[in-house]
């Protein structure tokens, strides 16, 4: 068994087919750890940057402060290990039968930084669907929720519910290792991966009143699992779509999602609350609650303006609404000084699997309409906006509204995939022993002070 508290967690499905995730990862520790020492011995006290007023006011933008193993975000878009989804879409395997990324091989390629044999992956996702089970005391507690309360909070109540589950706090509180805790940090991660689509699945089953008795089958990767949760085994569109989405969503650098679980497991929170954390920071509007914002607003446009809006009723109906100081969800971007490089790859999407749903195709092509025009309302109106272009949540929840799923779910579908990008950063924190997240803060007047020194 690899990474085991006293015999309890799950034996790893190898299957004999390649790697576990256990071996990947350990196998790239050693040099991985001997970067994190050379530098913090050779160049530890070398500048790297300098700390102008503006950082410290502006919500630390521009500031190369976090440390990131997984990725490199920039103003055109995230690289992976150094390569673009575009690079990566080309280069990972995909799950049989299916055009688009698969999530497993992605979150293989994030732990390890290597691309995953087709053997890898089937055994990755086999690993992952064994753990896809929630306790019967936490199913209890889950079907005791009201209804009435939003689909984020019952999974976030499920995910501190299951901290008691965590292998990882199992073994802080047993004394192990803190060279060992990457282990059960990542048995704890593949726990999640199995269980936070089937807690989202069980929230949308008992919103809708469907049986929740619907389970993972071993031979089905996530994202067909998670449609077969909620009742759209069939609909073969929308699991390619959920493999597109989650993939491209699973990282984001330090956005306010992740940053929040950055900063709550550095102090070794376990995974199962920090997640929690990180799908709280997930309901801010200028975050992804704007993906539910973003599908409202434009159905709120298409029952103003119908199907086919002019560009001057466009800028009339947007145009009011920022003279009524509202912010237009789906537009801007905190780092992106480029359209959003995940929008070509929805886009593409959508090209290639048309909807034969007459208003399904007349709300898609709205959206475009208004992804064509709004920035140029934009660039005239919001001088001081950095980014005019439509980002990816101006799309990526629309999409899935038009396959059915209600924007009251959607923040839930992303953190499936946010929570289980996130946790190859976590086991890596452990791995190389990172410590817990601690800036300095000042007053304005201590600001002050400093610049007039
Ligand atoms: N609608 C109206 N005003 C905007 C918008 C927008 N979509 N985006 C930026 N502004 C304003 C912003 O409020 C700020 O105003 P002020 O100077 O009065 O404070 C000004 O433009 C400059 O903002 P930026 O520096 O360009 O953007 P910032 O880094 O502060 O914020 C966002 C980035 C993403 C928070 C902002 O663009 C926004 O609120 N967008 C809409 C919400 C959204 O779509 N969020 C999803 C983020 C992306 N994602 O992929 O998850
Ligand atoms: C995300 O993927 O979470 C967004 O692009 C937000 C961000 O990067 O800040």
């Amino acid at each position: 068994m690899n990474g085991t508290v006293n015999g309890s967690a799950h034996e790893n499905h190898t299957n004999g087919t390649g790697r576990t995730i256990f071996d990947a990862v350990s196998a790239r520790i050693p040099s991985r750890a001997a970067l994190a020492v050379k530098l913090m011995t050779k160049y530890r006290d070398s500048p790297i940057q300098e700390v102008t007023v503006e950082n410290v006011m502006n919500g630390m933008r521009g500031l190369q402060c976090i440390l990131w193993e997984i990725s490199e975000t920039g103003a055109t878009g995230i690289r992976h290990h150094g390569k673009s989804l575009q690079e990566l879409e080309a280069l990972l395997p995909k799950w049989p039968g299916s055009t688009q990324m698969s999530p497993e091989a992605m979150l293989w390629y994030l732990y390890t930084a290597t691309v995953p044999t087709p053997a890898e992956v089937q055994t990755f996702a086999a690993e992952i669907s064994a753990r896809a089970e929630l306790p019967l005391e936490a199913q209890t507690f889950f079907d005791s929720l009201p209804t009435n309360i939003l689909p984020e909070a019952q999974v976030i109540m499920m995910l501190t519910f299951l901290s008691q589950y965590s292998k990882f706090n199992t073994a802080v509180s047993s004394g192990v290792s803190k060279d060992e805790l990457w282990r059960y940090s990542l048995e704890d991660a593949l726990d999640v991966a199995g269980r936070i689509p089937l807690i989202v699945g069980r929230a949308y089953a008992k919103g809708k009143g469907l049986s929740t008795k619907a389970g993972f089958s071993p031979s089905s990767d996530l994202a067909h699992n998670f449609a077969r949760l909620i009742g759209k085994d069939s609909d073969l569109d929308f699991i390619e779509f959920t493999r597109l989405c989650w993939c491209l969503y699973l990282d984001h650098g330090s956005s306010v999602s992740s940053h929040a679980m950055r900063l709550v497991g550095s102090a070794w929170s376990e995974p199962y609350t920090t997640i929690a954390t990180g799908i709280v920071g997930g309901t801010g509007p200028l975050h992804a609650k704007a993906i539910a914002d973003s599908v409202n607003f434009n159905l709120d446009v298409m029952s103003s303006l119908g199907a086919a809006p002019t560009k001057d009723e466009i800028f009339t109906y947007v145009g009011n609404c920022l003279t009524q100081g509202q912010i237009i969800p789906g537009y801007g971007h905190a780092l992106l000084r480029v359209p959003d490089p995940r929008l070509e790859l929805l886009r593409r999407f959508l090209d290639t699997h048309p909807s034969s749903d007459p208003k399904v195709h007349s709300f898609l092509s709205l959206i475009r309409n208004m992804n064509d025009n709004v920035p140029d309302l934009l660039r005239e109106r919001v001088r001081g906006m950095k980014n005019p272009h439509p980002n990816g949540d101006a799309l990526n929840g629309c999409i899935l509204h038009a396959y059915g799923l209600p924007t009251e779910y959607l923040l839930c579908f992303f953190a499936c995939s946010r929570a289980m990008g996130f946790m190859s950063q976590y086991i890596w924190d452990r791995a190389l022993g990172l410590s817990m997240e601690r800036p300095l803060s000042l007053t304005m007047d201590e600001l002050l002070a400093k610049v007039q020194k």
